[in-house]
């Protein structure tokens, strides 16, 4: 990495106030506020977060000490006893929230459930004791390779509450790169199902388990567990398979939350490493608790009649922040939905909405660019009018996205929260507070309360207001990572030492490049790995790529750098076309004219390319290191296990 920093070219100057009514019943409700309690969470943030442990969360014993920082190590609420499936379930049955939906499920071929708070707590304790009787104890790893059912969220609670940390696998994810997952995990059981529905197929995941632990390819798991869910005829292996439903039936609905330490671990879930071996990202159980609990009580600014609904799945950090435990949490009604927008209902989304009355919206600028394509008549064949806030969270949203999202999904009435964050941050970093920051389209705006957030040059020195760097954050916070599973060496080298520690103190290191602007408002400009490098200007993928998603025939686009022997490297553009468009040399020409126009002649892509799809990850982001290898014509290297479909690479690999 080199130490220049990156420059900004974007030219986005639009605001967007939060709405009056919107403001009116919002539970934080004015700039002042926020600025309020950023600066008390800045001058103490110890006595800022201990406040709202006790007040917010219920704790077997108190803790303490609040915060024992040994950098690059924290330790929050030190000695104190906690339980979260206990604070997402035991603590609302004792008010009227008991019979109160907690979670709202919608199945791909249209078949729902629904359990209160009640009947999950229930389901929850009977599975804890299936658990036992298979012989998981505390300090065990369960891996869960699951589809979107509820009982993905019942065993992550049931895992919480007898203390055996889980480790979700994404449920796409090969038999192979489940296999190194659990084999790194040392998983002692396996959780999973039949299958599970997505684009009208059925994911066969009980296979890829079979195929993943083979005859004993991964010696530390002694028992999988199977749900019912599309029933195919699938092998089970007397004395390691078992079926969830058998098990459940018998068992006993009475078992208390264990309490856990503050410190012990909750879950770890695997990030993938751009080379090397995805990393075991470690969670601890307070901490946690707490800061998913606060973020999403304030960016979604929940309240009793809210429908919430992320469309993440629970294989991903946005799924088990904000799909199961801050949601539950906080008693609020989490909806989950099976599927994907497919060929036989490319609006299935809108009549999830339609149906439940959703009024809280959470899904990926990806998914966004994905809607634009597929036509606005679609939600606009929909009544969405129980909407009243929207979110996106993954990769940078580029502004005409926000336009449309806004306009055509929220009907000019909704906020948008943009919110940055990633696996390792455990909970939202930068993100609006809907009522009392206004939006900017492109940026996340500002920090959450007690998130001392900073954009640096690599000597750690801050950047000039407008000039861009590294982001990173100057303080522990509750939610942040505790240390990469079983390689605590690689925790510090990556997060902690690419900038230097001074005087001892270190700061975290996200590995996002952004600037921040006069008004404070933080921009991600994409990872700092992929940054373009053309005549000595280093310039980041995402105002590139928002500018020619600007243009109306363009519906997606990736930027990478091509090794060029004048420039250092020249701009390669992979570009999805909306439909109904055709390739020309005029409309290449059109396309390097417009970025030109919109950003400068610095940025004008030396190559377009088209293609029908991008490579992406599961979780929708653009695999720009796999273009890059591309673009240079070299065999592409480096771990593809989160690749979402292999055959983009050989439909872009042909069109070269
Ligand atoms: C939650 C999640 C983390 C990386 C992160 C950044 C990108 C996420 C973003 C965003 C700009 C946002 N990212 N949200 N960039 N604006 N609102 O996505 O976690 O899968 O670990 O990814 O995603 O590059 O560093 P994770």
């Amino acid at each position: 990495m080199v130490s220049t920093p990156i420059e900004s070219i974007l030219n986005e100057h639009r605001s967007f106030a939060p709405p009056e009514d919107f403001v009116a019943n919002a539970v934080i409700n004015s700039q002042a506020e926020y600025e309020r309690l950023y600066a008390q969470a800045q001058a103490n943030p110890e006595t800022f977060w201990a406040e709202l442990a006790a007040k917010e969360l219920h704790w077997f014993q108190a803790w303490d000490q609040v915060l024992d920082w040994q950098p690059p190590h924290a330790k929050w609420f030190v000695n104190g006893k906690i339980n979260i499936s206990y604070n997402c379930l035991d603590r609302h049955l004792t008010t009227w929230r008991k019979n109160k939906a907690a979670l709202i499920w919608e199945g791909e071929p249209g078949d729902s459930r629904t359990y209160t708070y009640a009947q999950l707590h229930r389901e929850v304790c009977q599975f804890a004791n299936v658990l036992k009787q298979l012989g998981v104890t505390k300090g065990d790893v369960v891996g869960i390779y699951m589809p979107m059912i509820p009982e993905a969220a019942i065993a992550m609670l049931a895992c919480a509450r007898i203390g055996a940390p889980h480790s979700v696998v994404f449920g796409g994810f090969s038999a192979e790169a489940l296999r190194d997952r659990l084999n790194d995990a040392q998983a002692k059981l396996v959780i999973t199902a039949d299958g599970g529905w997505r684009k009208d197929a059925i994911v066969p995941l009980k296979e890829q388990v079979d195929k993943a632990l083979g005859s004993d390819l991964v010696p530390s798991v002694a028992n999988v567990l199977v749900v019912q869910r599309t029933k195919q005829t699938i092998p089970m292996l007397p004395g390691r398979d078992h079926w969830w439903h058998d098990l459940q039936k018998g068992a006993s609905a009475d078992c208390p939350a264990e309490p856990m330490d503050s410190e012990d671990m909750l879950f770890v879930l695997y990030t993938s490493g751009s080379t090397g071996k995805p990393k075991g990202v470690v969670h601890t159980t307070g901490g946690y608790n707490l800061y998913t609990h606060m973020t999403t009580k304030w960016v979604f600014d929940l309240n009793d009649m809210d429908v919430y609904w992320c469309t993440a799945d629970v294989g991903w950090i946005t799924g088990h922040s904000y799909i199961v435990y801050g949601p539950l949490s906080n008693g609020a009604t989490t909806l989950m939905y099976e599927g994907a927008p497919r060929a036989s209902n490319p609006g299935c989304f809108w009549d999830v909405i339609e149906k439940y009355g959703v009024t809280i919206f959470y899904t990926a600028p990806t998914a966004i660019r994905a809607f634009i394509k597929m036509g606005e008549h679609l939600p606009q064949a929909r009544d969405l009018s129980s909407l009243r806030l929207l979110g996106t969270v993954g990769e940078p949203i580029n502004p005409e996205a926000w336009i449309w999202y806004h306009r055509i999904i929220g009907q000019e009435r909704c906020p948008i929260v943009d919110t940055w964050w990633q696996t390792e941050t455990g909970g939202h970093m930068i993100t609006s507070l809907p009522g009392a920051i206004p939006a900017k389209p492109g940026s996340a705006t500002k920090p959450f309360p007690g998130i001392l957030a900073d954009v640096v040059d690599l000597e750690g020195n801050p950047v000039a207001d407008n000039d861009g760097g590294y982001l990173v954050v100057r303080y522990p916070w509750p939610g942040m990572m505790r240390t990469v599973y079983g390689d605590d060496d690689r925790f510090r080298r990556t997060y902690w030492e690419h900038i230097a520690p001074k005087d001892g103190k270190y700061v975290y290191f996200a590995g996002d490049g952004a600037r921040r602007d006069e008004d404070g408002y933080f921009w991600v400009m994409g990872r700092v790995d992929d940054v373009i490098s053309v005549s000595g200007h280093r310039l980041g993928t995402m105002e590139i790529e928002s500018a020619l998603v600007s243009h109306p025939s363009v519906a997606e686009a990736a930027v990478v750098g091509k090794p060029d022997p004048v420039k250092g490297e020249e701009i390669v553009a992979f570009v999805t076309l909306e439909n109904n468009v055709n390739v020309d040399e005029d409309l290449i020409k059109t396309l390097k004219q417009h970025v030109v126009s919109e950003i400068g002649a610095l940025a004008r892509p030396g190559e377009i390319r088209f293609s029908d799809a991008l490579p992406k990850t599961r979780s929708g982001k653009i695999m720009r290191r796999l273009l890059r290898s591309l673009a240079a014509g070299e065999e592409i290297s480096g771990d593809t296990s989160t690749l979402e479909d292999r055959s983009v690479l050989d439909k872009l690999r042909e069109g070269a």
